[in-house]
């Protein structure tokens, strides 16, 4: 009897230094300048995050930057939006836990997508290791003035304390910069995802370098 083989899934790899935009940091730069300093300077992943742009233009900003992603093999993941992420063919979402539910989102952006899950409690962690996700974003690890509506952080401790007990990959996410990012690795993260310390930075490309060479650094540790 001939037996049918799963057929594996080709979602891309999500590790290294993890890019999250903010647009009114990157200020009279412009969005894609800043983006492109970063994967020059090493961000192995973007995601395209806009909390107040309508939807026109949203889209028109996804394919731009998926445009620019696309030939360095770069992933182009897009925040919330799943109607934006299949419009712009962007490789996967990040979720939070009052947005789509991930098997919904799977169903909706099929097997090939990246969807990352956002995971603020315990609970939070528990419900996501049945689910059908790539990575979870370890939400804040540090407090930051970037986004104030966040839970209490899980620190270095709660993050090795997620790396011990769940199968999924994790993001951190959250005041990190140079000075920390081989902390949050060495912690148990596989990723780094940095908004400030790349998108304010005068220098975005030496300023993920920077960032980059910390994570490579830890990464060689573990
Ligand atoms: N989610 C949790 S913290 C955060 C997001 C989007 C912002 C992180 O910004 P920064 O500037 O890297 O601390
Ligand atoms: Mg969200």
């Amino acid at each position: 009897m001939t037996m049918i083989q799963p057929r594996a899934h080709s979602r891309k790899k999500i590790a290294g230094l993890y890019l999250v935009t903010d647009r009114a940091l990157c200020g009279n730069r412009g969005l894609e300048e800043v983006v492109s300093l970063a994967v020059q300077g090493g961000a192995a992943c973007v995601q395209l995050r806009e909390k107040d742009l309508p939807t026109r233009p949203f889209v028109e900003e996804a394919k731009r930057l998926k445009a620019l992603l696309s030939p360095l093999r770069v992933p182009l993941i897009i925040n919330d939006r799943l109607d934006v992420a299949l419009a712009a063919e962007a490789d996967g979402v990040h979720i939070g836990q009052e947005d789509m539910p991930c098997d919904i989102a799977r169903r909706l952006l099929g097997p090939n997508a990246v969807i990352g899950l956002s995971v603020e409690t315990w609970e939070d962690v528990e419900a996501a290791e049945l689910m059908d996700v790539d990575y979870l974003g370890v939400s804040p690890v540090f407090a930051t003035p970037t986004k104030t509506d966040t839970k209490a952080p899980w620190g270095l401790e709660g993050l090795t304390r997620i790396r011990a007990y769940s199968s999924h990959p994790l993001v951190a996410i959250g005041g990190i910069s140079r000075d920390n990012a081989a902390d949050v690795i060495l912690a148990g993260a596989d990723c780094a995802a940095v908004v400030s310390a790349i998108c304010a930075a005068s220098d975005p490309r030496m300023a993920a370098a920077d960032i980059q060479a910390e994570i490579s650094w830890a990464l060689k540790k573990k």
